[in-house]
């Protein structure tokens, strides 16, 4: 299967199927800067807020080689730091830019939308409307209500027609997929670190049904203008203890639980896409994103129905050149 081709996505022309996530790897200007010299479709700008965020406190991040896991908890810069950067940045972008933008509260989409929206084609090409964020303490996953999310986005669509703007969800899964998971990265800790043990707190189960009902509120909402779904953002509430019973994640940010990225999702998240494609209406692209580490990872996801595929823990863990590798491998 080739994986060097153009594609559209929405509005948006890319030369190949691939797009950096919103991550820390799209957070400053030297990572775009970098991300632009390769062969990446589009780059996703790490999620803007309206205010400046230091995110939760350090030590916020573990990776080794299988494992990923962040509670990064939206740090940032201002709106105002986040346009600054992407004009210093346009002089030299040959890319699309999708800006990712997080409300800490459904009225603040909108008003991210309407702060940024003279920039909309000249900074950047698209919006991603991040519903998905599984770290700030107290704030729930958005993308995992239906009613909330259609609300959100109907009104963005409602005050913007023919806005360009995508939404990006939380992973899907039923409490035996999450078993399976804890089984596969308890089987990679014995083997690794011996004494530690994955925990998930707290998550809620979804099955195909709530999927399949999130598509159609999609499709919907693409009859208004939504033009893609990335699918999907880390998966929430993974908490990793040491042998003496600390969390590898600093307790204090988000009680030690974190989004778990890499490898050990990527069949959440391909089955996400798989079911999402089934039950979208044809037209809507989806950018499957999740554990993609090489040619064949990407693959799945192309044989999954998606259009174009998300680099995210490659990127923070990996040099750039890895995006050489799998598109022209
Ligand atoms: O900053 C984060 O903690 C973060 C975000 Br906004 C997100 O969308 N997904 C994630 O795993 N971490």
């Amino acid at each position: 299967m080739s994986i060097d081709h153009p594609v559209r996505i929405g509005s948006m022309k890319l030369e190949t199927p691939f797009i950096a996530s919103s991550s820390s790897a799209t957070s400053r200007l030297e990572d775009l800067q970098q991300l632009n010299r390769t062969a990446i479709g589009a780059i996703t700008v790490k999620s803007a807020t309206l205010l400046a965020r230091e995110g939760n406190p350090e030590c916020n991040y573990y990776s080794d080689n299988s494992l990923s896991f962040n509670a990064k908890g939206l740090p940032g810069p201002d709106l105002d730091g986040t346009m600054k950067m992407l004009e210093t940045f346009n002089a030299e972008r040959k890319k699309p830019i999708i800006l990712s933008v997080a409300g800490m509260k459904p009225e603040e989409y909108i008003q991210l939308i309407r702060d940024t929206r003279k920039s909309l084609g000249v900074l950047f090409d698209a919006y991603e409307l991040n519903l998905s964020c599984p770290n700030v303490e107290g704030k729930a996953i958005v993308g995992y209500d239906h009613q909330t999310t259609r609300e959100i986005i109907e009104e963005i669509l409602t005050e913007n027609p023919k806005l360009p703007a995508g939404v990006k969800t939380p992973p899907f899964f039923d409490a035996e997929e999450q078993k399976n998971i804890a089984n596969e990265i308890q089987k990679y800790l014995d083997s690794q670190n011996p004494g530690w043990k994955i925990e998930f707190d707290n998550n809620t189960f979804y099955d195909r049904d709530h999927l399949m009902k999130m598509a159609r509120t999609f499709n919907i909402l693409a009859k208004r203008g939504l033009q893609f779904v990335t699918a999907t953002n880390t998966f929430p509430n993974c908490r990793i203890r040491r042998t003496d019973g600390s969390t590898v994640i600093n307790p204090a940010a988000n009680q030690g639980r974190a989004g778990l990225s890499g490898a050990f999702i990527h069949d959440i998240s391909v089955e996400n896409v798989r079911v999402l494609h089934e039950n979208l209406d044809s037209h809507i692209p989806i950018i499957g994103t999740g554990g993609v580490k090489n040619k064949e990872t990407a693959e799945n996801f192309l044989l999954a129905g998606a259009k174009a595929v998300g680099l995210g823990t490659a990127l923070i863990d990996r040099s750039p050149k890895l995006i050489q590798e799998i598109i022209l491998s």
